[in-house]
């Protein structure tokens, strides 16, 4: 729920976003009217002042990070022709498709010695179904009692459901039992029709997508939500996409953190239509979603950056502008990569501090739920 926040009207220029200054100090819920202000306001400033004072008021200095892994069992995926900013999937004969065997998987997975969180997604594969992940999840398991699977996005979870001939609520069930913990937020992209005909033609639609959110907060299974900017999307498309997320919110109180997604245009389809190859999207429209997103979702406690998308430095400015989330030490990430970013693949421990204390902020590490493990303060960085 929005809390009151410290608002320095004098910071606000643009007359417009005086009045949602006065709600953000109240507290107050933001309309759709306002959340496309703060998209079209110049006032680019006053639009992070008013984001940043909203975090600030649910979470003070601290800003959260984790230590996990990207594991990504395979690139093969149905969707592959019809998903067309994805430079990541592959058809099954294509050059460079794969699929992990298990003893691969789990040796990726021990390859990094610190870590906390597996996050698991892959294409929508015709021969990895329910039993393929179950095993996976119940080895990691096993090697790895204390690591937090986060594991399968709603388009996966229906898909597995899809082939297996079960419910989205028995593919869940099975998968919780083999040792799955929470859902990523991906394959949401923007929900409005127009923009999904034109971008991912054939994939589980707005509906279906929040459908699956639902069924796993009623099993007690978080989850997280995305957006993906910065292709051909409107800002009505936007807050469109930023409402479903707020009102399923408000109904179940389910996801942990919002992570807006800017679109890389590189050695995918609608990169070359668009004329985008080699361009990314810009300082500003990265920090605008992230403040917009802090402001809208009043109900969400978290919003992150994702560095390996947006650059560590964008996302060191992103701290003041209403995140609270550094997207882990993330080991050999390869979505992105794919598709042009040139972010390294991994953050070593003592750089993401840096780039956190940089910001005047305290670092602490967290849990996948967002529970404490360890604060970085001055003090304790001494100390250690
Ligand atoms: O759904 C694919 C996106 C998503 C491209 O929950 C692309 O903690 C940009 O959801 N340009 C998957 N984006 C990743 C994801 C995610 C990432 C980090 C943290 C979490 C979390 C979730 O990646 C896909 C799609 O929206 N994607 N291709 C591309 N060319
Ligand atoms: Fe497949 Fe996901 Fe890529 Fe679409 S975005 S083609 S569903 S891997």
């Amino acid at each position: 729920m929005p809390v009151p926040a410290n608002v320095s009207f004098a910071r606000l220029k643009d007359p417009a976003l005086r009045a949602i200054g006065a709600k953000v100090a109240s507290g107050t819920r933001l309309s759709a009217a306002d959340g496309l202000t703060l998209f079209e306001t110049p006032d680019i400033l006053g639009v992070g002042h008013l984001a940043n004072a909203a975090n600030e008021a649910k979470h003070g200095n601290v800003v959260f990070f984790a230590a996990n892994q990207h594991i990504n069992p395979t690139n093969v995926c149905i969707l592959r022709k019809t998903c067309v900013f994805c430079s990541y999937a592959r058809l099954p004969k294509e050059a460079g498709a794969y699929r992990y065997t298990m003893d691969q998987v789990y040796a990726e997975a021990a390859a990094n010695p610190y870590v906390r969180e597996f996050h698991i997604v892959g294409g929508l594969d015709m021969g990895a179904g329910l039993e393929y992940y179950a095993e996976m999840f119940r080895g990691l398991k096993q090697r790895h009692p204390d690591v937090h699977i986060k594991a399968l996005t709603a388009v996966e979870i229906a898909h597995i459901a899809r082939i297996e001939k079960m419910s989205n609520h028995d593919v869940l069930v099975a998968l919780r039992e083999a040792g799955l913990d929470t859902l990523p937020g991906g394959g949401a992209e923007v929900f409005s029709k127009g923009v999904r005909a034109t971008i991912a033609e054939k994939k589980l639609n707005a509906e279906d997508w929040i459908e699956v959110h639902r069924v796993a907060h009623g099993l007690g299974i978080r989850t997280n939500a995305t957006m993906l900017y910065g292709h051909v999307e409107s800002h009505e498309d936007r807050i469109e996409h930023l409402t479903m997320l707020r009102d399923l919110q408000d109904e179940t109180g389910g996801f942990l953190t919002y992570i807006p997604l800017a679109d890389h245009p590189d050695n995918n389809e609608l990169g070359v239509t668009l004329g985008r190859q080699g361009t990314a999207t810009t300082g500003f429209d990265d920090l605008r979603n992230v403040a917009v997103g802090r402001l809208f979702l009043d109900n969400f406690d978290h919003v992150k950056t994702h560095w390996i998308m947006v650059t560590p430095f964008l996302s060191q400015i992103a701290l003041s502008w209403g995140v609270n989330d550094l997207e882990g030490t993330v080991v050999r990430e390869k979505i992105y990569h794919e598709a042009g970013a040139h972010t390294a693949q991994g953050l070593a421990l003592d750089d993401l501090l840096a780039l956190i204390r940089g910001a005047g902020r305290v670092p602490v590490e967290r849990d996948s739920l967002y529970n404490t493990l360890r604060t970085f303060d001055k003090s304790a960085a001494e100390a250690a």
